[in-house]
């Protein structure tokens, strides 16, 4: 056993047992190690998880820029997810953008206690009467499900009044495991009510949706350059810069790409069953996984000069970044990074770190579920999990108009055999020995592994960078990209660089003496855990 070894066996065995199954060490890389996910955070651990409402409001349904969404709740869920979340959008010729506004009923003590239902649609009423949107979002918190309000009646009484689409959705916070539940709520509200109501057919041949991309710092419009750039078409985005509007007409798009497949798995897998739409799972962070994802996007369309042009566009955009990636391969090759983000980045920007020779050796997610660690091939074992007792699972038949597959089964088998074609493959199988593996990372075993394990960087979020940073290793944050970005596709994988080299080369912090760092640290002592390190 290795001293890392030995510690990580003791703090999940003698310190904190029910933790054990949530950390593991790859062995035998390309491992298929078995994780525990998706489980209810143990009360009093500081987790860095989000709630239900952050995963549907925050995540989902808040970026689509034409919807007005409106927070049902008392006034600080509504304030805390107001702009942090930089997902940019700019409205369509002629069309609504809310996303600067924040919308909420601000419920007090008297409405808890007589109920919110006549603020709520006086509420709508002033919406309506000021902005004119073309569809209304209602976003319950916690209190509203604990008193009752009925807010899908409320929604259908907006329809009747105003003639206007109005969705509500019950992600009250504690609905569910964390940001999770709310995208498998998020999901099931734009399968019910949006996709398949338009029937605007896209113009072109190859045509495709974008689903789990949220254009946070502009990812998704760089996405949106280079496959504009070979000739394909966006009908719409989930929901990054994405609308009511052209939502609905998703159902008609020849493939749904999937970047964040924990965030709209459902939708790919719904839409699949209802219209035969193939899903692709995709990643355009990094380089190599940018050329990567746009070569199985052309295998899949199967047309010579849609291959013919990919390659074209890759050779110019890699021509165009050649000396930035080397430049800064040179300052970060041989370095090594850590990174705990919510359910996708930590797997995807693997990829990226990988193209300028820093390898990923920590690395966790806050709320994914098994298979983003594992591969969906696990689901079927997976019986039940800690949402399926709040959350509707949908199940859909083919529509009898509308269904239509592309290819016989034959054909997607043989597909499936060379693309990540209805499947994906999860974050384990990418990483080596050695490294490690921690679901719902807590504060403690943040500051622990940084400890055990050195790395030159870390990446996190708002709340855990400053912690972090201030200890001495740099740490960059990947929610929002300590707003900067876009770090997706050619030229976000230069920003990237430039932003992580600086941060490994004036890490200011390493020259000053944080207040804590006298005292001694948990792991060797692990009897004071809660006591001194904290002070
Ligand atoms: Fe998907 Fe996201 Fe992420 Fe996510 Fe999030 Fe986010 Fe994230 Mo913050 S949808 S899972 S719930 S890629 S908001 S844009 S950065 S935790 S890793
Ligand atoms: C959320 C949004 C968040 C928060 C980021 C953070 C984001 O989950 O509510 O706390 O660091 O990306 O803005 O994930």
């Amino acid at each position: 056993m290795n001293e890392r070894t030995r510690m990580l066996d003791h703090y999940t065995t003698r310190v904190y047992k029910n933790r054990k199954d949530h950390v593991l060490q790859i062995e035998n890389a390309p491992s298929s190690q078995e994780i525990a996910a998706n489980t209810r955070t143990i009360p009093g651990i500081i987790t860095n998880r989000g709630c239900c409402y952050a995963g549907c409001k925050g995540v989902v349904v808040g970026p689509l820029k034409d919807c007005l969404v409106i927070t049902h709740g008392p006034i600080g869920c509504g304030y805390y997810s107001w702009g942090t979340r930089r997902n940019k959008a700019v409205a369509e010729p002629g069309g609504q953008n809310y996303l600067p506004y924040c919308f909420s009923t601000d419920m007090q003590e008297s409405d808890i206690v007589f109920g919110g239902e006549k603020k709520l649609e006086q509420a709508i009423a002033e919406a309506v009467e000021i902005f004119h949107p073309a569809a209304i979002m209602i976003c319950s918190t916690c209190p509203i499900g604990l008193i009752g309000d009925d807010v899908e009646a409320v929604a259908k009484r907006t329809e009747e009044k105003y003639g206007i689409k109005c969705i509500a959705f019950s992600c009250e916070g504690y609905k569910g495991v964390s940001q999770s539940a709310g995208h498998h709520i998020a999901n099931n509200g734009l399968m019910k009510h949006i996709i398949g109501t338009g029937d605007k057919r896209p113009a072109t041949k190859h045509a495709i949706n974008i689903l789990g991309e949220y254009n946070i710092g502009g990812d998704g419009w760089e996405q949106a350059r280079i496959l504009k750039r070979i000739g394909y078409e966006i009908v719409t985005v989930f929901t990054g810069d994405g609308s009511f509007q052209t939502m609905k007409n998703a159902h008609l798009a020849d493939l749904n790409l999937v970047m964040c497949h924990r965030s709209i798995n459902y939708v790919a897998e719904m839409m699949k069953d209802k219209y035969g739409t193939d899903w692709l799972k995709v990643n355009f962070i990094g380089v190599e996984a940018t050329i990567q994802s746009l070569r199985d996007i052309a295998k899949y369309f199967d047309d010579p000069e849609l291959t013919a042009r990919t390659e074209e566009v890759i050779r110019d955009e890699l021509a165009n970044i050649a000396d930035a990636v080397a430049y800064y391969k040179s300052k970060l090759k041989g370095k090594k990074a850590g990174i705990f983000v919510g359910g996708s980045r930590s797997h995807h920007y693997q990829a990226l770190l990988r193209d300028f020779g820093v390898e990923t050796i920590i690395a966790g997610y806050e709320f994914a579920h098994r298979d983003d660690y594992e591969g969906r091939q696990v689901l079927p074992t997976i019986k039940e999990d800690a949402d399926s007792k709040n959350i509707e699972n949908l199940v859909m038949t083919p529509d009898p108009q509308l269904y239509k597959q592309r290819y016989s089964d034959e054909k997607i088998e043989e597909l499936r055999r060379e693309l990540p074609l209805g499947t994906y493959a999860g974050m384990i199988r990418d990483m080596k020995d050695g490294h490690v593996v921690i679901d719902d990372f807590n504060h403690f075993e943040t500051e622990q592994i940084i400890k055990l394990m050195k790395p030159d960087i870390f990446f996190s979020g708002i709340k855990d960078k400053y912690i972090i940073q201030k200890g001495g290793t740099p740490s960059r944050q990947m929610h929002s990209y300590d707003y900067a970005g876009p770090y997706a596709g050619f030229l976000g994988a230069v920003n990237f660089a430039r932003d992580i080299t600086m941060a490994i080369y004036t890490n200011a912090w390493a020259f000053v003496t944080p207040p804590w760092k006298n005292h001694s640290t948990l792991i060797g002592t692990v009897g004071t855990v809660g006591g001194d390190d904290h002070a």
